[in-house]
């Protein structure tokens, strides 16, 4: 049923009956190994056939090939390294069993899968990412995943005793040979696979509907990935909403969607490639390649990793290889004369166009803007604004940060009382003292004591953030690191704005509050920030205030000015 299997065969590790029985009672006596959630997803793959012919994580020896030539010792085209990577400290316990086996698990420590280090080896990660990402720089989310590997990557017989555990979207994931069947249910011969990381529109909907009118007999699936995707995509739940009502718009019976755990490495001309082999042993004899496939955007210099049409060109010269047809697309632009979307290429000439990018329509989404019907449907942008409420519904995190008697926790205990007169919002003040009393009370104030008090304070900041409060920190957070920390964490979920109340060491020290100061130079407190011991000041905070002469009324109404002009209140 569907194509041929890449390999000629499909591949099913999941043992059964006694075999497995025996599995489970051995592996009580392994030592285990807690997965990560990229090895949970690679593993799902190789157990149920997705990454066929692999039959488990790969030895040095096709790892080479994989990496420097894309091949299997088959010489099979593969353009991906799946490794399974583990500490010397894990190793070594391993290399003292008898047995070499070790039992792979989840979080909650179910048994999924036991390997026999028959094999190990340390990567040259330098060349595996320049060779397969074609980058070093660890801002390419796939750099970055290899750089963050363990120091060993392990081979050896594999046997799986279950597919990793999910609680949703049951009626969605589908294995290879589930996929398969419900080809043959269907009674559909020719599929064109359709992979995805972002909500899908219009656009999206033409260009797999105008893949199907160009292939005649074919149908589509939809795939789009719900493993690791791009950090700061949209999560995958509010992703799966868009699918299940765009499903609804294609022809009767042309569509169906199914979601796939892979993690992605946003490795573009390779990625491409590799996508084109899981679908093929989903079954699906054509792969949608559009433009900019599996990119990962522009390096923090504004420079594309991969050129638009890297992807495709890669595709469609291994296709022969890969025993697949490749469908390359162009961008989808609308053409307002005559409501139309065309692939970029084909617009008749002199016709106008429109498009809506994606940061464009996260900017909308974040501002209210109207998201015109010509590039979405209304259910999908509700799913969306519901997913993404505009930044007045939004939480956020008021972060200030200063020496000692600086006038953060007056300034913050005033945000405190004229945020609560005017809003609704539920509002937490997380000052530096309180922290220090409920949070952090056995931490003293050495660096890493420090920067886990701000990271705490950021953990919690975030959580209120998320829920849709406004939290208020007023720590001294000395040290840069520990606040991006706190930023990076506080962003992804809500609004962030950083306050360094920038009063100098001298007005601090004359206004001396709590006669901490004095006690100081009595030499009587040691490793005093701004005294003895450092403050790294903030490059690029959202406001900076001295309240040397800037009162508390002041202070309060340019920090709410700030949040009105973002959005944050009205
Ligand atoms: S940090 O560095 O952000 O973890 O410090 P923080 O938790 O904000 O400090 C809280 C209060 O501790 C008092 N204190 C000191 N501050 C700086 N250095 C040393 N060694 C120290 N020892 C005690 C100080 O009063 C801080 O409160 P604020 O509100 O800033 O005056």
């Amino acid at each position: 049923i569907g194509a041929i299997p890449h390999g000629g065969e499909l591949v099913d590790l999941i043992l059964v009956g006694d075999e497995l029985d025996q599995l489970k009672k051995r592996s009580t006596h392994m030592p285990s190994l807690l997965l990560s959630k990229k090895q949970l997803c690679d593993i799902e793959l190789l157990l149920n056939g997705g990454f066929s012919p692999l039959t488990t994580f790969m030895d040095q020896s096709t790892y080479d090939g994989v990496v420097e030539n894309m091949k299997l010792s088959n010489g099979l085209i593969f353009p991906m390294p799946i490794v399974l990577d583990i500490s010397q400290e894990t190793l070594d316990i391993v290399q003292a069993t008898e047995s070499k086996d070790l039992a792979l698990r989840d979080e909650e420590g179910n048994l999924i899968a036991v390997i026999r280090v028959e094999s190990f080896y340390k990567a040259d990660k330098i060349r595996e990412a320049k060779l397969t990402m074609g980058s070093v720089d660890p801002y390419h989310p796939g750099v970055n995943l290899i750089f963050n590997t363990k120091e060993y990557y392990v081979s050896g017989k594999l046997e799986g005793a279950q597919l990793p555990v999910h609680y949703d979207y049951n009626d969605l994931r589908r294995t290879p040979k589930q996929v398969r069947e419900m080809f043959r249910e269907k009674g559909w011969k020719n599929v064109i696979a359709f992979q995805t990381r972002n909500p899908m529109h219009r656009a999206h909907r033409e260009l797999t509907v105008r893949a199907a009118e160009l292939n005649p007999g074919c149908n589509i699936l939809i795939q789009p990935v719900v493993g690791m995707t791009k950090p700061g995509d949209i999560d995958y739940h509010t992703r799966v909403k868009c699918y299940k009502s765009i499903i609804k718009s294609y022809p009767d019976g042309l569509a169906a969607l199914s979601v796939l755990p892979l993690a992605m490495r946003m490795g573009g001309p390779r990625e491409a490639v590799w996508h084109a082999i899981i679908r093929k042993n989903f079954g699906c004899n054509h792969f949608i390649v559009g433009r900019d496939h599996a990119g990962p955007g522009e390096d923090k210099n504004g420079n594309l990793f991969y050129q638009p049409y890297e992807a495709q060109e890669m595709a469609l010269e291994s296709q022969s290889q890969l025993g697949l047809k490749i469908l390359p697309f162009q961008m989808m632009v609308y053409v307002p004369a005559h409501d139309k979307y065309y692939p970029v290429d084909e617009v008749p000439a002199g016709l106008e166009t429109a498009n809506i990018s994606g940061t464009k329509l996260r900017h909308l989404l974040r501002t209210g803007g109207e998201i015109p019907d010509w590039f979405t449907y209304t259910q999908i942008v509700k799913i969306l604004r519901d997913s993404c409420p505009p930044r007045s519904k939004q939480g956020f995190t008021v972060f200030f940060t200063g020496f000692s008697g600086s006038g953060k926790s007056t300034i913050a205990n005033a945000l405190n009382e004229a945020l609560l007169e005017d809003g609704s919002r539920s509002i937490t003040l997380l000052d530096g003292d309180v922290v220090r009393t409920f949070l952090s009370s056995e931490l003293g104030f050495s660096k890493d004591h420090r920067d886990l008090n701000i990271k705490r304070i950021g953990f919690v900041a975030s959580e209120i953030s998320k829920a849709g409060g406004i939290a208020i920190c007023a720590p001294i957070a000395p040290y840069s690191e520990a606040r991006k920390f706190a930023r990076d964490l506080i962003s992804n979920v809500g609004g962030f704005v950083e306050v360094h109340i920038n009063t100098p060491i001298e007005t601090c020290e004359k206004r001396d509050r709590k006669g901490l100061y004095a006690k100081v130079r009595a030499g009587q407190l040691k490793g005093f920030t701004g005294i003895d011991d450092p403050y790294e000041n903030p490059e690029n905070p959202e406001l900076r205030i001295d309240t040397t002469d800037v009162s508390v009324k002041e202070a309060v109404a340019l920090i709410l000015n700030h949040l009105r002009k973002e959005g944050y209140i009205q």
